[in-house]
């Protein structure tokens, strides 16, 4: 649960200039310097490393290095049960308080929390994070793997990671000291649906350090009218109410509604913790070859997209969250897919709020299969899964689970890793769609037990480069036979060409604004006569940093139809012509 202020819980924001310095020969953990170490310079947190620094190697370096921070208790945290939230740490975390190590996180992207309770002093609590940011095969996703033959040498980039952007590193999103009470409500799941004219709301929340028999949940929805109370008795640390909103203000694109959950947790006659949520009205589903929104076919018009922006890297900052979904309205998309990674929890609060409908993916980017190690990479994709629903179930906004991005999943062990990565998609959730974004197309054995089939295809721009015309008729010819195969409903997950911002062609050629207007309007061209394709997400909303290499001048990735600052391309324009007008 994102920490919240109010009567029974706070936390503080020890974002700022923390102490850095890299670990070259890896020697800090023999060194003791988990207990504070000397030589550090500031930098900000929350923020990836590699671009606030300016030494020549300080931009490929991707650690081992280490942050320290030292702080006071704030007036009302002792006494309560105090944790310590990092947003997200790139790639793993290994975490000390005042000396003692708290424990290691493995994944960037993701929440994770160590309790601080016996270990903070009332005053110069240190805290110090050793992050190990290199890629390695065992990793995910992935970097640095042998070089095979097959693969040619055009397409490795420096840093060697398997996947298209820059592997930025750090504490990229901010760290909260949390702070209680003892009796606390831990956890709340929401799960909405519609039967005949009413809002049904089923609601579990768990809780820790109530004495048996003693507790209560008291709920209270608010909004559009609706005033409901409900208390339910606890068992075992746990309550679950159905709540019952007779005709619901739903949420959906065109009205965002959102109303108010309160839970508060009684022990006794008082109240001893209490947790508000913003939820949302609405069912998903799939049927046939449509995608539903309450009950109503849907079609997914947007983006893919990067958290990335000059100097922050992949760093929270607000403003950029807020001028994306800006560009985004502009434009008249109404979804997006978090490409490649979870987003930040802020990003996906605004989606509830401003009615964005959001394929939710997980840092399973760029697997392989051909290599050992496969258990390993299985258990790291379960964790990663297992994380991102809990973290995200709540959100109205997300309308599916993404497993991964462009897997190399043609070969046959695939099928039962992405099996048992779906069942477990599906045990903790059984109310969205579950998807793969594969590059394989109709061999991609995995779409069959999946539910929605998720394809990228770069025709006109990697093959049949510079011929418009024969790319959109490999496109068409494509997701007919992929419809043909599985028979359920298509979203093309990327399409897009690289325009050099200010670079003109006419007649269009590759790398020129021109190009990349055609070619996404060629695309959508022929979506329009697929009835079974319900959504098309450009690749990509903005312009973003890679790794150096051959086809990546610049070391960027220009696919954006809007530039890495922000402003539009002639596709941008062109996007909101024929998207305004739907
Ligand atoms: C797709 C990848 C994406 C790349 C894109 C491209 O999913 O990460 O950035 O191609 O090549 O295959 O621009």
């Amino acid at each position: 649960m994102y920490p919240q202020n109010n009567a029974f819980r706070q936390y503080f924001d020890l974002s700022g200039f923390w102490d850095f310095r890299f670990d070259p020969d890896d020697q800090g953990q023999a060194a003791g310097w988990g207990e504070g170490f000397s030589g550090g310079q500031p930098l900000a947190v929350p923020a990836s490393w590699n671009d606030q620094l300016f030494g020549d190697s300080d931009r490929d370096n991707l650690g081992p290095a280490w942050y320290q921070t030292t702080f006071n208790l704030p007036w009302g945290f002792a006494g309560q049960k105090l944790a310590l939230r990092f947003g997200s740490v790139n790639y793993i975390a290994d975490v000390w308080l005042n000396g003692v190590s708290l424990g290691r996180h493995e994944g960037g992207h993701m929440a994770f929390t160590f309790d601080a309770t016996p270990l903070l002093a009332q005053s110069d609590n240190r805290l110090v994070v050793r992050v190990d940011g290199r890629l390695a095969p065992d990793r995910v996703p992935p970097g640095n793997i042998p070089p095979d033959p097959k693969d040619g040498f055009g397409t490795r980039s420096l840093p060697d990671a398997s996947f298209d952007f820059f592997p930025f590193c750090g504490i990229q999103r901010p760290v909260l000291l949390v702070a209680t009470p003892h009796e606390s409500i831990v956890d709340v799941t929401v799960i909405p649906d519609i039967q005949g004219d009413a809002g049904h709301l089923q609601v579990v929340v768990q809780t820790a350090g109530v004495a048996t028999g003693a507790g209560m949940v008291n709920l209270t929805l608010r909004g559009f009218g609706a005033d409901i109370q409900q208390l339910e008795k606890l068992a075992e640390g746990r309550a679950e109410a159905q709540l019952v909103v007779p005709q619901p203000a739903l949420w959906s694109p065109q009205h965002p509604n959102l109303y108010t959950l309160t839970v508060e947790l009684v022990a006794g006659d008082l109240v001893c913790d209490a947790y508000g949520l913003l939820v949302g009205i609405r069912t998903v589903a799939v049927e046939g070859n449509l995608l539903l929104l309450n009950g109503e076919p849907i079609y997914l018009r947007g983006f893919c997209r990067h958290e990335d922006f000059p100097v922050t890297g992949r760093g929270y900052l607000p403003p950029v969250i807020v001028r994306d979904y800006e560009l985004m309205k502009w434009v008249g998309a109404n979804s997006f897919r978090t490409t490649h990674y979870p987003y930040s929890e802020q990003t996906l609060d605004l989606a509830d709020r401003l009615g964005f409908l959001v394929i939710d993916e997980t840092q399973a980017v760029g697997l392989f299969f051909n290599e050992g190690g496969l258990e390993r990479r299985l258990e790291l994709c379960k964790q990663f899964t297992g994380e991102l629903i809990a973290r995200d179930k709540n959100h109205p906004s997300v309308i599916a689970w993404s497993l991964a991005n462009e897997p190399h999943s043609f070969r046959p062990v695939a099928r039962d890793f992405f099996r048992q990565l779906c069942d477990l998609a599906r045990s903790l959730d059984a109310t969205r769609p579950v998807t793969l974004v594969s590059m394989v197309g109709v061999g991609e054995e995995a779409f069959e037990f999946l539910d929605l089939v998720c394809l990228n295809r770069y025709f006109g721009w990697y093959t049949q480069s510079g011929d418009l015309e024969a790319g959109a008729q490999a496109l068409s010819a494509e997701l007919d036979l992929l419809y043909a195969r599985f028979k359920k409903p298509v979203i093309l997950s990327e399409f897009g060409a690289d325009a050099l911002p200010g670079h003109h062609a006419q007649p269009p050629e590759m790398f020129s604004e021109e190009y990349q207007a055609e070619m996404i309007e060629g695309y959508l061209q022929v979506l329009d006569n697929k009835p079974y394709v319900v959504g098309a997400h450009v690749w990509n909303l903005c312009d973003f940093k890679t790794g150096q290499a051959v086809h990546r001048m610049n070391a960027m990735n220009y696919k954006g139809v809007f530039t890495r600052d922000r402003r539009p391309k002639l596709a941008a324009h062109r996007l909101r012509e024929l998207w305004k007008r739907k």
